[in-house]
């Protein structure tokens, strides 16, 4: 989900940020929060730009080749270890949390339905890194016209470890499934930051660990992405399949991948933590084109144009239509199937390219061979009647 540093409207703090004393810049804290309630974010704490005890752990992931092909993840190891690096001056990194669940929705129904296409629930509207990024400058210019001197606004967009900050800052913890957890909240919501100059009062880390001896996520993995806990092998990952890889799928993962065409969240429905997880009200994150209820046939016919119209303003175009196509192969060779199917994926063939052909084939003979959907562990699960839906 990273992308190449944006030049997203820097303000360089180009003249040192003035001396406030300690009582103005207490105030201060206490009003960016307020502010940042006000712009739509559900929780915002300060923490030191300081990653540093990172380190390890992340030289030890990339060692294991769990990063897979997303290679920008090895570059820039200083400044995601140490972020006043990428934006010289700053002096505290106010992080911030944005639920995005959107209302409404059937997850459990999008899955358990085989011909229906499953997106992940952050990515059913429009682009959360705008809004975000949008949100985030605005809270930097109020706080420049506060008596800061510049800020920078980052979601998801740099090489910043945002987890361990967010956590640093004690906006939750980092739980088995490795992302971000809050008591309050569960963890389907998105981290930001603003890097800023002024030399706000930090917040207490959270320094627990509320995963207990559950391991819920790590057991419902349909690929098992997880070689330990705290520790997730990427290029096993559906989110990292569908989403961030381009070449062929493995063999062996596309019967698990289900009816997933971008991203997973399956990790996180089973996570005990998402009973309190909050809908959305930002109108952004509203389904699209009717994306939450779907089937795969209808997006399968998507051709170019239709793809790059509905999908403008969506991170979903991250994908690629080449990538689209793929996905939805995989997802249709895994369906109920059906004369309809047959001749969409035949018709489908030399269309796209060799790499979707290559998809289109596998699906085409899993169907010839009778071969039985396999069946979701998330759907099998006892509790699979109280997940967070
Ligand atoms: C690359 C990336 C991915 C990759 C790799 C995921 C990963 N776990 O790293 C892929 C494509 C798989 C992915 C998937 C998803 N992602 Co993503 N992704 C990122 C990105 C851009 C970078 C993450 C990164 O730096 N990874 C590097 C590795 C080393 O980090 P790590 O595994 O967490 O390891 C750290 C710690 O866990 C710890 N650690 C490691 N081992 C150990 C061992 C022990 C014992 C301990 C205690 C600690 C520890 O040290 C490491 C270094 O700090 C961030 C945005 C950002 N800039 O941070 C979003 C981000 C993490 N993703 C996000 C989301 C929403 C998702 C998905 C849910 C999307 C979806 N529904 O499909 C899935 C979830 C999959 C999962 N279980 O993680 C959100 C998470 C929000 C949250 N609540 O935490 C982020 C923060 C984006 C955002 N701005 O909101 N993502
Ligand atoms: S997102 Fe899906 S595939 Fe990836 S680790 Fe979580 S459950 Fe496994
Ligand atoms: S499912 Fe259990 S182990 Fe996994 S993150 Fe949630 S509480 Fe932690």
């Amino acid at each position: 989900m990273e992308q190449p540093a944006s030049n997203a409207n820097p303000r360089q703090p180009d003249t040192p940020a003035p001396r406030l004393s300690a009582e103005r810049l207490h105030s201060l804290a206490a009003a960016v929060k307020r502010r940042a309630r006000e712009l739509g974010f559900q929780q915002c704490a300060i923490t030191l730009p300081d990653a540093s005890a990172e380190a390890e752990h992340l030289q030890a992931w990339l060692d294991a080749g769990y990063q897979g092909e997303m290679h920008y993840l090895e570059q820039h190891l200083d400044k995601r270890l140490d972020p006043r690096l990428l934006h010289p001056g700053t002096e505290r990194l106010i992080l911030v949390r944005m639920d995005y669940l959107p209302p409404e929705i059937d997850t459990l129904k999008a899955l358990a339905n085989p011909d229906r296409a499953y997106i992940a629930r952050y990515t059913l509207g429009r682009d959360y890194h705008k809004l975000i990024r949008k949100r985030l400058q605005q809270l930097g210019e109020w706080l420049d016209s506060q008596g800061g001197s510049g800020s920078r606004p980052f979601v998801d967009s740099a090489p910043v470890l945002e987890r361990p900050l967010a956590r640093n800052a004690g906006l939750g913890w980092i739980g088995k499934h490795t992302l971000l957890l809050n008591r309050q909240a569960g963890s389907l919501f998105f981290l930001g930051e603003l890097f800023t100059s002024l030399p706000l009062p930090i917040d207490a880390p959270e320094t627990g660990q509320h995963c207990g001896q559950c391991s819920a996520c790590l057991d419902i993995c349909p690929t098992r992405a997880f070689p330990a806990p705290y520790q997730l092998d990427a290029r096993r990952c559906i989110s990292y399949l569908t989403i961030e890889y381009r070449g062929s799928i493995p063999l062996e993962l596309r019967p698990l991948i289900g009816n997933r065409i971008f991203g997973c969240d399956d990790c996180q429905l089973i996570c005990p933590w998402n009973r309190f997880a909050r809908r959305s009200e930002e109108s952004d994150f509203t389904p699209r084109h009717a994306l939450d209820r779907a089937s795969l046939l209808e997006l399968f016919r998507w051709d170019e144009a239709r793809f790059l119209r509905n999908t403008e303003g969506s991170a979903i175009r991250r994908t690629g239509y080449e990538g689209w196509q793929r996905n939805l192969a995989v997802a249709l060779g895994n369906s109920r199937g059906g004369p309809e199917v047959i001749a969409a994926l035949q018709a489908g063939r030399s269309r796209v390219s060799a790499l979707v052909d290559e998809h289109i084939d596998w699906a085409l003979q899993q169907h010839a061979t009778g071969t039985p959907p396999t069946p979701l562990p998330i759907l099998q699960h006892p509790r699979a009647g109280k997940l967070a839906d």
